[in-house]
């Protein structure tokens, strides 16, 4: 038997590993703690990047990406997808029930409805008045993954049966183009599994996870021995090294191995970790490239 963590990125990861720890603490899976986790911070209309609540792109539309991937390297996701509160149970029901991994746009909006999920305005007020202001004065650029634009949530578990899974959800960034799609819901930037190696997720600015192959990269290096820490540390220090302009962006690694040790890495300072491990769940602050504060 292992002992299970949960851990999510962002503070508010700490009041959505609530969802997951009784599942988990109570012989649940990780993925149906990952998929509650990802859930309630849909549902939270606070977070501004996730699900209900979130910025809309510059059209003014909410447009969401989920995934799910587990410990067998079986995968789901959805991109692009409007008006459906759970996008990543959504992800978990194109892996269970359908012969495909991704499903994008309106295809993914019929699927949801077949399956039940109901219509929803997820733009709320305070969304609404944020975007009306930045219609009003910004520049047409989507904005970058800052301090105030950090909220997709990506989850990764270790079940008490020592089995790790993942999932990804956001509303991407704030004022981006209608129908981009980020890092979330491509299995291998956003997130990525393997059962015996450990599991990684990216947050931040998605094009630089995508280029990189973020997740999957971090994952490797846990294979060649690296630690959570050292792993998340080295594809950074990779990623800086390949792209340029790369360090003046936000990008947020985390990983977690089946022996249930877990880091994370990011390119600016800000980013951290909500941990549920040895029956405590805190927020952890990690180090980062710019503070040079991992030595
Ligand atoms: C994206 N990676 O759509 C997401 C946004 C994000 O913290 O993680 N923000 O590019």
């Amino acid at each position: 038997m292992s002992e299970p963590v949960i851990i999510s990125t962002w503070h508010f990861g700490l009041r959505a590993n609530e969802a997951g720890i009784p599942i988990i603490g109570g012989g649940g899976s990780a993925l149906d703690a990952a998929e509650a986790v990802a859930r309630s911070a849909e549902s939270d209309r606070t977070t501004r990047s996730v699900g209900y609540g979130g910025y809309p792109d510059r059209t003014g539309r909410i447009t969401l990406d989920a995934s799910v991937m587990t410990h067998e390297g079986r995968c789901g996701a959805v991109a692009a997808l409007e008006n459906i509160e759970h996008p990543v149970s959504v992800a978990r029901a194109i892996m269970e029930k359908t012969p495909h991994i991704l499903l994008a746009g309106n295809g993914a909006y019929q699927f949801a409805r077949e399956i039940g999920h109901q219509h929803k305005n997820l733009l709320t007020l305070e969304a609404q008045e944020s975007y009306e202001k930045w219609t009003e004065s910004e520049s047409a650029a989507p904005r970058h993954a800052d301090q105030d634009n950090h909220d997709t949530i990506c989850i990764l578990a270790l079940d008490s049966y020592g089995k790790v899974a993942g999932c990804c959800t956001t509303s991407g960034l704030a004022w981006k183009m209608h129908g981009r799609v980020g890092d979330s819901p491509i299995i291998g930037a956003g997130l990525y599994v393997n059962g015996n190696i450990g599991a990684a997720a990216a947050t931040g600015y998605g094009e630089l996870a995508m280029r990189s192959l973020a997740a999957y990269r971090t994952v490797q290096l846990l294979h060649k021995g690296y630690s959570p820490q050292e792993a998340t540390k080295e594809c950074i220090r990779q990623i800086i090294e390949e792209i340029p302009g790369a360090f003046a962006l936000q990008l947020a690694l985390l990983a977690l191995t089946p022996d249930g040790r877990f880091g994370g890495y990011s390119i600016l300072p800000g980013f951290q970790i909500a941990a549920y491990s040895q029956g405590k769940n805190r927020l952890t602050d990690t180090p980062n490239f710019t503070s040079k504060n991992d030595e």
